[in-house]
C-alpha cells in the first residue's frame, strides 16, 4: 500500500476513448481542467488526479500499480494481459464496470476477391495487425498456423501494397473496410470500453474516495441505457 491519498486514474489522452472519458467523469460531479499539456491534471473538488496517456499504455500502469484506476478498451486490455503473461510479467487487474461507450469488434478481413470458404482458408497467410496476440489466440484455438506483420495504424492498406494476404483490425462502422476493397470474415473479439482497478490494495483513503466515486459511475451508465 502507498501513503498516497489522491486516487490516480488513467485515460487517453487523445482518439476515440477520451471524450466520452472526460463526459463521463464530467457527469459524476468531478471538476475537470483537462488542457492539452498538463498530463496529470487535478481534480479541483475531489482528491483525484487524472493522468492523461496512450491508450496502450493504460493497462500496464493500472498493473504495475502506477495508476489505481483506468479506462481502457477491452481489446487493448486483453492484447495487453496475454503479451504481458507471454513475457512473464505481472497482468493483474479488476475489471470494475463494464462502459457503455467505445464498442468495436476486432476482425479479421480479406480482399473482395480472396475465395473465403471458412477459417481453414486462412491457413499459412499473414495478416497485418496491431493486435498480435489476439490474433495468435484465435490461430491456436482455430488449429491454424498464420503470420504477421505488426503494424499501429493504416492497417487496411496492407494488402493492397502487398505487405499481408488480410488484416485483422477494429471495426465499428465497417465502412474503412469497404473503402479499402476489404470484406470482414471471422469477428474474433468483441470490445467495449472498461473501467478497470490494481490488484495492489488502496489504502483506506483512496478506498474511501473509490466507494464514493463507483456508485456515480455506475448511476450515470444506468442512466444512458
Ligand atoms: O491512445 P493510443 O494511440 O495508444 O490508442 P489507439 O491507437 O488504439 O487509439 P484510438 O483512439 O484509435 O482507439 C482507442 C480505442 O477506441 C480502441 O482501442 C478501441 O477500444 C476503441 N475503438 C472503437 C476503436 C474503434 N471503435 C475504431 N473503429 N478504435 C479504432 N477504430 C479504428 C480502426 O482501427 C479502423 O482504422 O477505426 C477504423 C474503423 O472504423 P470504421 O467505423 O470505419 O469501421
Amino acid at each position: 500500500m502507498t501513503t498516497e491519498t489522491r486516487l490516480r486514474i488513467a485515460m487517453q489522452k487523445s482518439g476515440r476513448l477520451s471524450d466520452d472519458t472526460q463526459a463521463l467523469l464530467k457527469r459524476c460531479g468531478l471538476k475537470l481542467n483537462v488542457s492539452d499539456r498538463r498530463l496529470l491534471a487535478h481534480v479541483a473538488n475531489m482528491p483525484i488526479d487524472i493522468m492523461r496517456v496512450r491508450s496502450s499504455d493504460i493497462p500496464g500502469l493500472v498493473m504495475d500499480g502506477v495508476c489505481d484506476l483506468g479506462i481502457v478498451g477491452d481489446n487493448t486490455l486483453e492484447e495487453t494481459a496475454l503479451e504481458r503473461e507471454l513475457m512473464g510479467q505481472k497482468s493483474q487487474y479488476f475489471k470494475t464496470t463494464q462502459l457503455n461507450f467505445g464498442g468495436c469488434r476486432l476482425s479479421i478481413a480479406m480482399p473482395e476477391e480472396f475465395n473465403y470458404q471458412g477459417i481453414d482458408s486462412l491457413n499459412g497467410l499473414r495478416f497485418a495487425t496491431t493486435y498480435p496476440q489476439l490474433l495468435n489466440r484465435f490461430a491456436k484455438e482455430n488449429g491454424i498456423n498464420i503470420e504477421f506483420c505488426l503494424l499501429k495504424g493504416s492497417v487496411e492498406v496492407a494488402p493492397r501494397v502487398g505487405l499481408a494476404d488480410g488484416i485483422c483490425d477494429l471495426v465499428s462502422t465497417g465502412a474503412t473496410l469497404e473503402a479499402n476493397g476489404l470484406v470482414e470474415v471471422e469477428e474474433i473479439f468483441r470490445s467495449k470500453a472498461s473501467l478497470i482497478q490494481t490488484a495492489t490494495p488502496l489504502n483506506s483513503e483512496k478506498q474511501s474516495i473509490l466507494d464514493t466515486l463507483l456508485p456515480r459511475i455506475q448511476g450515470v451508465m444506468k442512466a444512458k441505457e
